[in-house]
């Protein structure tokens, strides 16, 4: 249900840098490579992944993104341009893309629609939300008149009609048709205007800085019950696995036995069917921690540097109940997998994922159940093959002239700039629950005068005669809200509401939501149990502003890595704690989860301790033309749902990311992400949407969709090598241009230097320490003054060093991070700790309330 259309900025300079070979690039040098890198795509792809259909697709996919639609038939999104685009979601909604250019047409007036120009879709009895983008709500809107005609052909046959609007940069949901639930017929929300591409909350509304205004708040009762009802609905939840009355779990952490496939085509564990007996039977095989990356284990190069299938075993043994109590639901869940996965259990497949950082499930209750074994095996072959359509992309490139590579040699090639560490990098976990449960709730929050509104919405499986009891406990333990049923608001007087870290005296605050479902089945009374941590806050973006529970809140704070010695990119809990511990010390209230999602434990920690997350998908490194179309978009949106629905009940993630750097001046870019965007808008009608650019503002073509405008720069660093006194013209330059084309919030996502630890130069020198401390300073003296104006926040590159492929340019890795990839700080850390408490005391919201909230001494002070 959605509809965006762009505004076109004219293209006029390009400015770009690879990251990895990160260079300042003209027009014809960018053409120039990616050029070539077409030419290296074009070669055949690696052979077993043709048997997943991850090969390459049909050329017409590059077509497609180019503007014309070819060939394969996408399944759940329709993506084609010139046409109505329908999304098949369970009795919820269905996203509708606008076809042709963008008509026009002031969002004006207080009536929904009024004064614009309906085109050729409306609808009659359909409710229709409106997304503001600027604001990551939601206003309700009925759609007016008689209807017109025009069937969502082939979206959902039979169901009936359609209402949009065109207006540039607007994102309309729609509703399928029935009633509303329980939400009236408003209008936008009060105080809301609209300027083509982008809507705001105007000052008035949003209440002078600081003031929580009531009329908003007042929109937030009404809005409150339609915001959750028109939010995409998911096949099939993601919880988290949590123990409880009605649920076990087991973690499957350890030693796994593992072999890599070195045959020539990689496919030999598929010729020998590896999985259908003990790894150990099929060849010599070794241990293998899980979690982990597999790459920096071993004392060999070779598999180091593995491209292709890997093989995964373990035994588990199940206690007694879960074979036999057939109303036992047994679930294996991997936590992460990178990249493309194939699951076994017993010899028989159970699973099949494509892409990394995120989790996915297999039911093996009937296989457990189905014999006399007390124990399964568990087989997973995981590729780690990137091609241009998988998320992050890569290359596989065939070196053939045999005068200076053997026969059959290929690497993989990437467009990202951290290693590509791959294997079972989360927890594998097995988990039951009853064979009637509680399988997604959404939570959504907002507030009213100083009441907290809760909205949830419980789905379960297995029963169609459930009943659902739901309470809040605040963090006493005290009920402070109950309800009944699959959904409904709560609301808690004088709520505690979830503060960022360092902006209040109790930052973080965490009510539990318990949900209690009973079920009549045939073999009797079921009952599940389910406790979700919920915080209660907004999120709204205005025109120069991020607002957090109606404050402005400006991100201080760190890009990073799931990155460390030996384990690679493997789960570890010590690693994590430090790394928090060391975030507070900073003063760090803030961080981008870049360039993939992190671990479910991490956004705990991060809803635990108050940190701000800008929650992003792998969508880092597409720069190729090929990486645009049909086949990337199809994976990039369900990338997005698993996303949105593992991370939507986090209080700490106020916004979504979708990519990092793509080559968003491309011409398949401005379709490619708006689609995106808008997709993730759909699924999440409650947060801001970005991503995260270092095109120059004038070739951008996704910043129009963009509720906020992240920018990456690396003034004297890649360009004007050591010449540090460019860097506030530069810069100030940069800030300027974006604002004055988009008059959207800006954050500096990425900025700094890389360093040596260790290397001291004075004068400043390249890799010094002390030139990276310079090049911050040039940098915060402008942040300090645009951030009074239209700078939201500040994310420096990056919070450690860390792995990266070889190259000339990586000495060991990227270095840029202010504590080395041990943790230990080099200079700069402190002067960063010095800014970022100086920010946390001038933008903390309790004034009278001075509190160390670091874990040492802190200069957190009045
Ligand atoms: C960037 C990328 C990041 C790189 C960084 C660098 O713009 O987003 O992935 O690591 O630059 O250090 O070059």
């Amino acid at each position: 249900m959605l509809y965006l259309i762009s505004r076109r900025a004219p293209c006029q300079f390009l400015h770009f840098h690879f990251s990895g070979n990160c260079i300042s690039s003209t027009k014809s040098s960018i053409r120039r490579q990616l050029r070539e890198s077409e030419i290296r795509t074009n070669t055949r792809n690696l052979v077993p992944l043709d048997r997943l259909g991850l090969g390459p697709k049909e050329d017409s996919d590059l077509q497609a993104g180019l503007g014309s639609w070819g060939g394969r038939r996408p399944r759940r999104h329709q993506v084609r341009d010139g046409d109505l685009r329908g999304v098949q979601a369970p009795g919820r909604v269905a996203t509708l893309q606008a076809p042709g250019p963008a008509e026009g047409g002031d969002l004006a007036g207080t009536r929904p629609l009024g004064g614009r120009r309906p085109c050729r879709h409306q609808a009659r009895d359909w409710a229709a939300t409106l997304q503001t983008p600027g604001l990551g709500r939601v206003a309700s809107l009925q759609a007016p008149g008689p209807a017109e005609g025009g069937d969502l052909a082939g979206a959902r046959p039979g169901i009936g009609q359609w209402s949009w609007v065109r207006d540039p940069g607007l994102v309309a949901a729609l509703q399928a048709p029935g009633p509303p639930r329980g939400a009236p017929a408003s209008c936008l929300l009060p105080g809301a205007r609209a300027s083509p591409g982008h809507v705001t909350l105007s000052p008035a509304t949003g209440g002078p800085r600081g003031a929580m205004g009531a009329r908003r708040a007042g929109a937030w009762t009404a809005l409150g019950p339609l915001l959750w009802g028109c939010a995409l609905a998911l096949r099939g939840g993601m919880l988290y696995p949590r123990e409880g009355p009605s649920r076990e779990r087991k973690d499957l952490d350890g030693l796994w036995s593992f072999r890599a496939d070195l045959s020539d085509s990689r496919r030999l564990g598929f010729e020998q069917q590896w999985y259908r007996r003990p790894l150990r039977e099929s060849g010599p095989t070794l241990d293998m921690p899980v979690p982990s990356s597999f790459n920096d284990v071993g004392q060999d190069a070779q598999l180091r540097n593995f491209v292709g299938w890997v093989w995964y075993e373990r035994e588990a043994v199940l206690p007694q109940r879960w074979t036999q109590d057939l109303g036992t639901r047994v679930v294996l869940r991997i936590g992460s997998a990178h990249y493309y996965a194939i699951v076994w259990v017993n010899g028989v497949h159970v699973a099949e994922h494509e892409g990394g950082h995120l989790p996915f499930e297999a039911d093996i209750s009937k296989l457990v159940q189905s014999g006399p074994l007390s124990s399964c095996r568990i087989t997973v072959a995981i590729n780690n093959t990137l091609t241009p359509h998988t998320l992050p992309p890569g290359t596989i490139l065939y070196k053939t002239d045999t005068s200076k590579y053997p026969k059959g040699y290929f690497v993989q090639d990437i467009n990202f700039d951290f290693f590509n560490y791959a294997g079972l990098h989360r927890s594998v976990i097995l988990y039951t629950t009853p064979t009637t449960y509680i399988d997604d709730i959404t939570v959504t929050t907002g507030v009213d005068q100083d009441t907290g509104l809760v909205n949830y919405q419980i789905l379960t499986q297995g029963s169609e005669h459930v009943r659902l009891e739901v309470r809040l406990l605040d963090a006493e333990g005290r009920e402070v809200a109950r309800g009944t049923g699959g959904q409904g608001q709560l609301q808690v007087p004088a709520a505690h509401l979830w503060w960022p870290y360092l902006m209040h005296e109790h930052p973080a605050y965490l009510y539990s939501l318990e949900v209690s479902m009973t079920a009549q089945t045939d073999a009797g009374p079921v009952s599940d149990f389910y406790a979700l941590p919920v915080g209660i806050r907004t999120v709204a973006v205005t025109e120069s502003q991020f607002l957090i529970n109606g404050k402005p809140f400006y991100f201080h704070g760190v890009n990073k890595h799931e990155d460390a010695d030996v384990r690679g990119k493997g789960f570890d809990w010590p690693l994590l704690v430090k790394d928090f511990n060391l975030l507070r010390w900073l003063g760090a209230n803030a961080f981008r989860t870049s360039h993939y999602p992190y671990a479910e434990e991490v956004m705990q920690l991060c809803d635990r301790q108050g940190i701000v997350v800008i929650d992003e998908c792998p969508g880092v490194g597409i720069v190729l033309p090929q990486s645009f179309g049909n086949a990337s978009l199809q994976h990039h949106l369900r990338v997005m749902e698993e996303l949105v629905r593992r991370d939507k009940n986090h209080p700490a993630v106020v916004m979504w990311s979708v990519a990092n750097e793509p080559s968003s001046f491309l011409k398949p870019a401005g379709y490619y992400l708006k689609t995106v965007i808008a997709h993730t808008k759909a699924l999440d009608p409650t947060r801001p949407v970005t991503y995260v650019t270092n095109s120059n503002y004038a070739a951008d073509l996704g910043a129009p969709y963009v509720d906020v405008i992240c920018v990456n720069s690396y003034y004297s660093w890649y360009h004007d090598y050591g010449h540090l006194e460019v860097v506030q013209l530069q810069l100030r330059t940069q800030f300027e241009s974006w604002y004055r084309t988009y008059q959207k919030p800006i954050i500096q996502s990425e900025y700094g230097a890389e360093t040596i630890a260790g290397f001291h130069e004075d004068p400043p020198l390249m890799f010094s320490e002390e030139y990276q401390k310079s090049l911050l300073e040039q940098y915060h003296l402008v942040l300090d003054q645009k951030r009074k104006e239209y700078v939201v926040g500040e994310l420096i590159w990056n919070f450690a060093d860390f792995m990266t492929n070889q190259s000339p340019q990586r000495a060991l890795g990227n270095k840029k991070g202010i504590f080395t990839r041990q943790r230990q700080p080099k200079s700069a850390a402190f002067l960063l700790r010095d800014r970022y408490w100086k920010l946390a005391n001038e933008t903390r919201y309790h004034r009278s309330v001075v509190k160390s909230q670091c874990l040492g001494n802190s200069p957190f002070t009045l």
